[in-house]
């Protein structure tokens, strides 16, 4: 009976948190302008759903890939994944500014972000050849229990992850794998939840870059130190998931707001030749009208902080992002533990 009943319980409780949170990626920006993401609440319901930068899925309730599946093609790029029908072009080392729905974005987890050529159109590959290589990843930032995590710096830009095309990258179609992982229930095992995100691009560049990757298949295990993970301890070291960082690309990147100045429409390959160009940009449909101006939604990154000249111990003093105060209260000193945050301590 009272086993029952918490069975009952954890059932309810379950299905609560099923319906409670999660997301995708609403759109990115390019150099200002913002391309609609593929949004698997709405699109998979319309007759004619518009052509965007990215993959199609079926996590219509906005849902993740657990690390049971961590073998099965849905881990590429989230649900029964199928190739965006359109991309966007990027210069080699500029930004690709990422933004999540719902804002604030619910769970505490690393961010991470990998590469992949498409040796062709990245609109007809075969996913399950992809071979990812690793750009960025940030984990645990700070403290424990359940500390400060990159998802908190993208929480504190209204859902943006910016992400930085390697500046020596070969020109060449890649899929871009944009991954969050929530970590709230990660200390159970399959309890992490993966959330996976694909886009389209079409970088150009004079570099010579091309670093091996992994299959999207043979980037996790469940039993990972950085999966099955309890954050709810303190103090916490944390290993990031996956293949290392490819080696000589920046540690971290700057991260900031999303803004956007006009919106753009994804290129669908091959439609027409232009004098050469193998792409052009087609007119395809959209939900409302297309190329209008947007107006720039954001500003600079703001933290709280206390007010007054000098930092406590222990308070932050610095950091991406950070206006507080820069100058601990004696004894302290202001230590920089990583580039986004540094705090007030004692020697
Ligand atoms: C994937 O698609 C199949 C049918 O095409 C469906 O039965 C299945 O539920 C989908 N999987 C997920 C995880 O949504
Ligand atoms: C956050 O992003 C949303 C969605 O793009 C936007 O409507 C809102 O103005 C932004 N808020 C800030 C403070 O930038
Ligand atoms: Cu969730």
């Amino acid at each position: 009976m009272t086993q029952k009943l918490t069975s009952l319980l954890v059932t309810a409780l379950t299905v609560a948190t099923g319906v409670i949170g999660h997301g995708h990626v609403n759109n990115i920006v390019i150099n200002g302008a913002y391309y609609q993401g593929y949004d698997p609440t709405l699109f998979p319901y319309e007759p004619n759903p518009p052509i965007v930068v990215g993959w199609t899925a079926s996590d219509t309730d906005n849902g993740f890939v657990a690390p049971d599946a961590y073998q099965s093609p849905d881990i590429i790029c989230h649900r029964n994944a199928t190739n965006a029908r359109g991309h966007a072009s990027v210069m080699a080392g500029s930004s690709v500014l990422i933004q999540w729905v719902p804002i604030p974005w619910p769970h505490p987890g690393p961010v991470l972000d990998y590469l992949a050529n498409c040796n062709g159109d990245c609109e007809t590959v075969d996913k399950t050849t992809l071979e990812f290589f690793k750009i960025d990843g940030i984990g645990l930032i700070s403290g424990g229990n359940p500390g400060r995590w990159a998802s908190d710096v993208l929480i504190g830009n209204n859902g943006t992850w910016v992400v930085q095309i390697p500046a020596d990258l070969e020109t060449g179609n890649y899929v871009l794998r944009h991954e969050l992982i929530a970590l709230h229930s990660a200390g159970s095992v399959d309890g992490a939840q993966n959330y996976p995100q694909c886009f389209n691009l079409a970088v150009t560049g004079t570099g010579s870059l091309q670093p091996t990757g992994v299959l999207g298949t043979k980037l996790y295990q469940e039993s990972d130190p950085g999966i099955l993970f309890n954050i709810y301890t303190s103090p916490l070291t944390y290993t990031i998931p996956g293949p290392t960082v490819v080696s000589g690309l920046p540690s971290s990147v700057t991260q900031r707001s999303s803004t956007a100045t006009a919106t753009s429409i994804a290129t669908v390959p091959g439609s027409v030749s232009t004098g050469g160009t193998s792409s052009k940009t087609t007119t395809v449909p959209r939900s409302t009208s297309s190329a209008t101006t947007r107006r720039s939604s954001s500003s600079a990154i703001t933290t709280s902080a206390p007010a007054g000249p000098s930092q406590t111990l222990y308070g932050q003093c610095g950091g991406s992002g950070y206006s507080g105060p820069t100058i601990c209260a004696s004894p302290a000193v202001c230590s920089t533990l990583n580039p986004y945050y540094a705090q007030c301590l004692t020697r």
